[in-house]
């Protein structure tokens, strides 16, 4: 038999599980990290989330028992470093150290650019690429002593592709990307992974106005462009991100760094259909 380099043995499907990690999705009271933060919880994860004011949190907290989860909710806004310590401190107090970092909590905002302040093009900034520089550095050092950590930043579609009128967003997003490098680049050696997921165009809040009924009861024209542009011709459910968040948070991706994996349908591989 050929030389084995490692025994085809080791490997099992208790690798994909998350029993005894603890997990932080930020904003996760609904919509993108709601799913993630579900899907980490039946993988074995003990689930902890925030939110910005206590009515999600407690909006949330119902949602997770609904599903059996006891997921452990925190008011936090993740662009305030002395309320993202104190997060991090309430977790590790209630339920231990963070392993699984997800980076989901974001915002966008579809302003042509000459319309755009400075101010909404920071704040944008500030969620969507500030924030998760600030949590991925709050949960580092437990993650470097540990000896282990995942951190998965939830990008997009616009860290690859711009578009009319979200200007800060694809900055934000672009950046969000090479941050997961960097944090590859500077915490590998620690056992450390960090990666993306790069959600294509999901039904949920966030996108609820693209998809607006018109007047005339017809589709919104962005939503038929969208499906247009998808292979999978349909918009992403949240339900479509949960394996390959539970792949990034488990041992099964311990090899797989600095990667943001696409999970849009095919829309960035695909021209779009041809006239007909
Ligand atoms: P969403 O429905 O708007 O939910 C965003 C969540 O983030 C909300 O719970 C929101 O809380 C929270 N949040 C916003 N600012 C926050 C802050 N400063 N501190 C703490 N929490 C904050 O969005 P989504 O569609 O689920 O998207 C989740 C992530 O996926 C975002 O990063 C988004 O950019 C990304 N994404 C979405 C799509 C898509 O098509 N939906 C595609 C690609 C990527 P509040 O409700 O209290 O504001
Ligand atoms: C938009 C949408 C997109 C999606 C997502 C695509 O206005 O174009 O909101 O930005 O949210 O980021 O991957």
């Amino acid at each position: 038999m050929a030389e084995q380099y490692a025994d085809p043995n080791v490997f099992n499907m208790d690798m994909f599980r998350l029993d005894g990690k603890v997990a932080l999705v930020t904003g996760a009271s609904y919509g993108i990290g709601f799913a993630v933060a579900t899907a980490l919880s039946k993988a074995g994860a003990k689930i902890a989330f925030n939110d910005i004011n206590q009515e999600k949190v407690d909006m949330g907290m119902k949602a997770y028992a609904d599903e059996g989860i006891e997921a452990h909710g925190y008011v936090a806004d993740v662009t305030d470093e002395a309320a993202v310590a104190e997060l991090v401190a309430n977790i590790e107090r209630d339920l231990g150290g963070v392993d699984i970092l997800v980076n989901n909590a974001g915002i966008i905002k579809r302003i042509p650019m000459l319309e755009m302040s400075a101010a909404d093009f920071r704040q944008v900034v500030d969620v969507d690429l500030n924030a998760p520089f600030i949590v991925s550095k709050a949960v580092l050092p437990h993650m470097i002593e540990n000896g282990h950590g995942k951190i998965i930043n939830i990008c997009s579609m616009m860290s690859e592709l711009g578009r009319e009128t979200v200007a800060g967003y694809a900055a934000a997003k672009g950046g969000l990307k090479m941050l997961t490098r960097n944090i590859c680049s500077e915490f590998g050696e620690h056992n450390i992974q960090c990666n993306g997921i790069g959600p294509g165009y999901i039904a949920t809040p966030q996108t609820a106005p693209l998809r607006e009924i018109q007047p005339d009861g017809s589709r919104h024209p962005f939503d038929q462009f969208i499906v247009s542009k998808t292979p999978a011709a349909r918009w992403g459910t949240p339900v479509d991100l949960m394996g390959t968040a539970v792949f990034l948070a488990s041992d099964a991706s311990n090899f797989v760094n600095g990667q943001v994996v696409y999970v849009d349908g095919g829309i960035l591989a695909y021209i779009g259909k041809q006239p007909q």
